[in-house]
C-alpha cells in the first residue's frame, strides 16, 4: 500500500525548464555557440556543474580550469535566479495543488526530491512550501540521479520504506534513480521517452491518487 509520495520539482510541479535553457543557451552564447533545444532534454534532472560539463563539450570546450568554470556556473545561475525572482503561483503545473492536497487528504506524506539548490526559493515564490512534509534537494544530496540517495533521503525523512513510495519525475535519470532505490514510478511527460516509468502521465492533472494502488 502507498504512503508516500516523492515529486520532483522541475518539470513535475513547475516549468522551470525553459529557465534553465534560457540561461544556459545565454552562457553559450556569450562562448560563441548555440546548442538546441533537443539538446536541451539531456539537461533534464542533472546537476549545475554536469550540465556545464555537457554544455563546454558540445561547444567544442576543453581545458577549462575548475575556478573558470564555477565563474560559469555562476554566471548562469545568477540569470536563473533573476528569472525565478519575477515567477508567480500561477507557473503551477495543471493540477499539481489539486493532487497534491488529495494525497494529503488520504493520508499520504508528501515531500519534494529535487536536484536543484534553488528549490527552497521556487517553492516559496509558487507558495507551495506547506504542502510538503519534508524537501530534500541539491544541497543535501552528494550523488546526483540516478543515483537513488535523493529520493532514499526523501523516504526516510518521511519514515516511509522505499517500497510505499511512489516517485513523479519527468526526466529519464530521475525514473532510473526510483527504480534503483526500490521505489513505485509516474512518468511525467512522454511514454516513448519515460519507458521504465511504470505509468506515464502527460501531468499530474491526469491521474488520481486512487490510481496510485494499482502500481
Ligand atoms: C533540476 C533541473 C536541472 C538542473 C538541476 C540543478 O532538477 O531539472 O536541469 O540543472 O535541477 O538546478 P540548480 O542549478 O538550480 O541547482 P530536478 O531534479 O528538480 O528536475
Ligand atoms: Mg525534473
Amino acid at each position: 500500500k502507498i504512503k508516500a509520495c516523492i515529486f520532483d520539482l522541475d518539470g513535475v510541479l513547475v516549468d522551470t525548464a525553459v529557465y534553465h535553457y534560457k540561461a544556459w543557451k545565454r552562457l553559450a552564447n556569450e562562448l560563441g555557440f548555440d546548442f538546441t533545444e533537443h539538446q536541451n532534454e539531456q539537461l533534464k534532472g542533472v546537476s549545475r556543474m554536469a550540465s556545464l560539463d555537457l554544455i563546454l563539450g558540445w561547444g567544442g570546450i576543453k581545458g577549462m580550469s575548475n575556478e573558470q568554470k564555477i565563474e560559469l556556473a555562476d554566471r548562469k545561475n545568477t540569470w536563473y535566479t533573476e528569472m525565478i525572482g519575477a515567477m508567480t503561483p500561477s507557473e503551477i503545473l495543471p493540477g499539481v495543488r489539486d493532487f497534491v492536497i488529495a494525497c494529503r487528504n488520504a493520508g499520504l506524506k508528501t515531500a519534494i526530491g529535487s536536484a536543484s539548490k534553488n528549490t527552497l526559493n521556487i517553492l516559496q515564490k509558487l507558495d507551495l512550501q506547506s504542502f510538503f512534509d519534508a524537501v530534500i534537494d541539491g544541497n543535501s544530496v552528494s550523488a546526483p540521479k540516478p543515483d537513488p540517495e535523493v529520493f532514499l533521503k526523501g523516504a526516510e525523512a518521511l519514515g516511509v520504506s522505499p517500497a510505499d513510495c511512489v516517485v513523479f519525475e519527468d526526466a529519464v535519470a530521475g525514473i532510473e534513480a526510483a527504480i534503483n532505490g526500490g521505489m513505485k514510478t509516474v512518468g511525467i511527460g512522454s511514454p516513448e521517452v519515460l519507458t521504465k516509468a511504470e505509468k506515464v502521465v502527460s501531468g499530474l492533472d491526469k491521474i488520481t491518487v486512487v490510481e496510485l494502488d494499482t502500481l
